[in-house]
């Protein structure tokens, strides 16, 4: 799954792809690298991340999908029902749920696609304030089937679980997710994991000049495909990244 923010303030990629002929042109190259889905996201889920309103949301992301559904499956990053349910009618046949809501369950069963179910808690201004749990695994595993049951019982066909990396969580908490990983991928649903250039790589690493910190996002490559091949190891169906080309070589010889 490749990412494609038409954001202004994406962690890593924000402003670069506001403008949907930018946007597309990156789509493509993703796809061009191997992506076999395209993750299309107008409103940025990073920490301390302002709300951006519907109608600017849907002006984002619509074209984009519209240009890139005939050429790649196409998922619709968002938290808001009726962004998911344009991003559905424009040819998006995955809802990428960080809310993990029912109603965009329900919209997914309604319209018959798939849908991503991620855990986190809180919202972007609140989740990464002293995020704190007894048993991480044991208490993400158990939200996320909860809300996978949950969509199951309303219609939904297919279901990916999601860990949520980064998403109320310490360093330390991805890495434990990270570690027992197949705790969630026994749970019997396809996992879909996203490390992409995230803070917690942060501290694992050091700035190619050697010098800059905090290391900054585009400086995470190496950091993001360790992970990345940690997860389709240990059972990961699908991950999510920035850098398609490098994580699909690893694929190939992880399948090898
Ligand atoms: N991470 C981000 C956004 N959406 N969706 C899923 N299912 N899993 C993830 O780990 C995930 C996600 C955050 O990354 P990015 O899109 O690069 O940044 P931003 O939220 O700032 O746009």
């Amino acid at each position: 799954m490749g990412v494609l923010n038409v954001t202004p303030d994406s962690f890593s990629d924000g402003g670069r792809y506001l403008d949907p002929v930018a946007a597309i042109a990156h789509g493509r190259r993703l796809i061009a690298e191997g992506a076999d889905v395209v993750d299309v996201g107008g409103e940025s889920s990073r920490p301390g991340a302002e709300p951006v309103a519907e109608a600017d949301e849907l002006r984002r992301v619509l074209p984009v999908i519209e240009a890139l559904a005939p050429e790649v499956r196409v998922s619709i990053d968002t938290v808001k029902p009726a962004v998911a349910r344009a991003a559905v009618e424009a040819g998006a046949t995955l809802v990428n749920d960080v809310s993990a809501s029912p109603a965009l369950a329900a919209i997914a069963a309604e319209q018959g696609v798939g849908y991503v179910v991620m855990h986190r808690r809180g919202d972007p201004k609140t989740m990464q304030i002293d995020p704190c749990y007894d048993d991480v695994v044991a208490e993400v595993a158990a939200f996320l089937v909860e809300h996978a049951e949950r969509a199951a019982a309303a219609g939904v066909d297919e279901i990916w679980l999601d860990p949520g990396i980064g998403f109320a969580k310490t360093a330390a908490h991805n890495l434990s997710l990270l570690r027992h990983l197949d705790q969630l991928v026994a749970l019997g649903y396809p996992v879909l994991v996203g490390t992409s250039r995230k803070a917690f790589l942060e501290g694992l690493l050091t700035a190619s000049d050697g010098r800059s910190d905090p290391v900054p996002a585009d400086d995470r490559v190496e950091g993001s495909l360790a992970t990345a091949t940690w997860a389709m190891v240990h059972g990961a169906a699908m991950i999510r990244v920035h850098d398609v080309r490098s994580s699909v070589q690893a694929a190939k010889v992880v399948a090898a």
